[in-house]
């Protein structure tokens, strides 16, 4: 405590501009005394500010992920490492296209799976045969990578690695390096290879075993031969694990350091998972958090996940405090890799819409994936979502509303190096506008680059019918805050800070205006077959004046919809109320001032209505067999982890139908009992079985969606058992949310 106010003092006598809100001095990691108080933290908290490559991670906001390699032509999640290289049967690549579509999105960079789990490397690697150079691919010549950090220059676009921690292949094969219980010995990186010289010729000694020693040669070729790369990812996954290996991270960071110095780290010191991979975002998202150990030298980082990270209370358990945002990451299409056209949904353009502006907006980085197909492009659908997602961005931010507003020039304008100190006299910040606009978004950046995240609560008023009227309050901002209300005109704005670590100190503000689209639309089918179709009102979180905003929005809403598995329009059957419907496809649209929105599309399993459980192994008071078939995907059963053998339920579905698929619905908030293996079976009376087909589901943890298995062939019966082979994560409990069939 002694030596911060001794620091304290020193900083208040140097005499800068901003010296009464820069109290301590400013790091990205800062220790917590053992005499630290509340106050002291929060102050501290305050003083914690983004490195340079975080704070560049941070402005370029929206960025590109691409998942690509075996799964894409297997159509698996998760290969297995044993996959012939020759799977990866691509014939045409078309880098140049991914590139233009990220750039139509207003994508700054991408980072590129050069390895996955299943070890198969996609770029000309000089340390495996596992990859492109085994593949038909250019027979064995090509090189993605190198294509991708071409067509990066090209169009302007930050190029970042993912290098997989994990390796199947590497574990799976006879000579496989990890987890062999090799020694750790002096090494030296990279290790020459004949013939295959590099133009770097930088060394590195560390003392290492084999696997590390491959991981560390690999990322010497990716950080020094394609060109400048911003990003290293390390992926915290693991499908399987031997031989207890353990990773290097400290010599990692090292070549990273010395090749990269501008790549952030994601997964370690440098960005954090936001902790889901479904687009969820925190309403209070601080990127300041606490750590028990010095990250800046710590090897192992886990998973951040909790709902609160950041909050005081959180701070106070830790001992070190780190600046490390949040990196809001998810897939344009169900799953990370390219599967087909038709079954696999892609995101529309309301949804990525969407989770930018909270991402973005909501003090993190928004990393969207596109996996291209297997002709080498991304698909038609993905390239247009990005398209009307960067116009809407384009649309909606590209002009501030508040550009002829008098008010403080220093956060009207547009240069980043000016701000506004906010002494305490001076918590409320007022706009007047020569003329009316109509508004429904209103962005607030802190000057998180010098002065850290600071507010803690804040609200914007309007002037309206001649008085202030507070249209919503709201927590931190951080980096950025995007706050979405329903339309407002006024000539006069107020942000007022309402609490706060420290002095608060504004970068920026704006205001704009969305062009409100028609709702998303949520299809719903209850257990007795009565389908619902209304606004998803997950977007309408705010709730002026206790009225409901969804209805507001959406006056004058028309819902129109098809089974007939085509695209609605404006002729088609028009929803009134609930109505019966067995089983199939539904397609709806709102239609709002003659606009369509965005096609919501369901596909319903077989009625439950007349299902009966025959036999279950077991169940928890609280999570009966029942609740896999009560169509709420909020309740689930889940079997005693105690009870003896493998689980499983079996059911009478009412009458003999034939049966294509089933779709397994993990629980979205118990991860200790999803079946990753598992096997299906019918039966001619319910009591003898036969079995049908054995299924698996990858990365049910960190995604846990839907997953549907198709069945080979067909098959009639009446009664079904499903039973588990294998739980994630080696757990014993087994779960499920809800369980469908569906007809031929
Ligand atoms: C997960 C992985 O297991 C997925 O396959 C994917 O790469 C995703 C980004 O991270 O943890």
């Amino acid at each position: 405590m002694l030596k911060f106010f001794m620091l304290l003092l020193l900083v208040f006598s140097c005499g800068e501009n901003t010296k009464s809100s820069i109290l301590y001095k400013t790091d990205s990691t800062i220790e917590i005394d053992e005499d630290d108080n509340k106050d002291s933290v929060l102050l501290k908290a305050s003083h914690v500010i983004p490195t340079k490559n975080q704070m560049n991670a941070l402005r370029d906001e929206f960025i590109a992920f691409v998942h690509f390699g075996p799964n894409t032509f297997t159509e698996l999640e998760w290969g297995n490492g044993m996959e012939d290289p020759k799977v990866f049967n691509l014939e045409n690549l078309d880098t140049d296209q991914w590139c233009r579509a990220m750039k139509d999105a207003g994508m700054k960079k991408v980072i590129f799976t050069a390895k996955h789990h299943d070890g198969f490397v996609l770029w000309q690697s000089r340390y495996t045969l596992h990859g492109v150079m085994s593949s038909p691919f250019q027979n064995g010549e090509g090189d993605i990578l190198r294509e991708l950090s071409q067509s990066c220059k090209k169009y302007g676009i930050k190029l970042g690695v993912y290098l997989s921690p994990a390796d199947l292949y590497q574990i799976e094969n006879k000579e496989g390096l990890y987890g062999n219980l090799s020694e750790y010995t002096l090494r030296t990186i990279p290790r020459p290879v004949e013939d295959r010289p590099f133009e770097n010729k930088n060394t590195f000694e560390f003392e290492v075993d084999d696997y590390n020693e491959y991981f560390l040669n690999q990322l010497f070729e990716l950080l020094t031969e394609y060109g400048p790369i911003d990003e290293v990812w390390f992926d915290g996954a693991h499908p399987k694990r031997k031989g207890g290996q353990q990773y290097n991270y400290r010599d990692w960071k090292k070549l990273i350091n010395e090749l990269a110095p501008n790549a952030v780290v994601f997964g370690k010191e440098g960005t954090r998972w936001c902790g889901n991979e479904a687009g969820g975002t925190r309403d209070t998202e601080w990127n300041v958090v606490p750590y028990n150990e010095d990250p800046r030298t710590m090897n192992l980082f886990a998973d951040i996940t909790a709902e609160d990270v950041g909050s005081i209370d959180r701070l106070m358990e830790g001992k070190y405090l780190h600046y490390q945002p949040a990196e809001t990451n998810t897939s344009i299409r169900e799953g990370w890799f390219y599967r087909n056209e038709n079954e696999q949904k892609v995101r529309n353009t309301d949804d990525v819409f969407d989770i930018y502006e909270r991402s973005v907006g909501g003090n993190s980085i928004f990393l969207l994936n596109i996996p291209p197909n297997r002709e080498g492009k991304f698909s038609e659908q993905d390239v247009q979502v990005l398209k009307e997602t960067g116009q809407r961005i384009e649309e909606t931010y590209g002009t501030n509303l508040l550009e002829n507003a008098k008010g403080y020039n220093n956060v009207l304008d547009e240069d980043e190096d000016t701000f506004l100190v906010l002494n305490d006299d001076k918590l409320t910040l007022e706009f007047e506008l020569p003329k009316d606009i109509k508004i429904n978004r209103f962005v607030i950046q802190e000057d998180v680059k010098r002065h850290g995240e600071r507010v803690s609560r804040h609200a914007l008023d309007a002037w309206v019918n001649n008085q202030w009227t507070e249209i919503l309050t709201s927590t931190n901002i951080g980096y950025k805050r995007i706050l979405r209300f329903p339309e407002v005109t006024t000539n006069k704005l107020r942000l007022r800070i309402l609490d706060f670590r420290a002095t608060p100190v504004i970068q920026h503000v704006s205001a704009h205006y969305y062009k409100t689209r028609p709702p998303v639309l949520e299809i719903k089918r209850s257990k007795e077959g009565m389908v619902n179709i209304a606004p998803k009102m997950a977007d309408f979180k705010w709730n002026p004046n206790g009225e409901n905003p969804g209805e507001n929005l959406n006056k004058g809403l028309k819902i129109v919809y098809t089974t007939t598995g085509e695209v609605p329009d404006i002729n088609s059957a028009e929803y009134i109320e609930p109505f019966q419907f067995a089983d199939g496809n539904i397609k709806a649209v709102a239609i709002l001032n003659e606009e369509l929105g965005s096609v919501s599309d369901y596909t319903f399993g077989i009625l439950k209505e007349n299902w009966k459980i025959l036999n279950v192994d077991s169940e928890l008071k609280e999570h009966t067999v029942d609740m896999l078939m009560d169509e709420n995907t909020g309740t689930f059963w889940q079997a005693d982890e105690n009870s003896y053998g493998n689980h499983f339920v079996s059911l009478d579905i009412g009458e003999e139908t034939e049966i294509s698929a089933f779709k397994y619905t993990p629980p979205t908030d118990f991860n200790s009992g999803m079946f990753e293996k598992g096997t299906i079976y019918s039966s001619l009376d319910g009591k003898s079985w036969k079995e049908i087909e054995s299924f698996e589901f990858g990365n049910l943890i960190n995604d846990p969606t839907p997953r549907t298995h198709k069945f080979k062939t067909a098959f009639s019966t009446r009664y079904l058992k499903l039973e588990s082979d294998e739980i994630t994560g080696s757990n014993t409990s087994s779960a499920i949310a809800e369980l469908d069939f569906y007809k031929n």
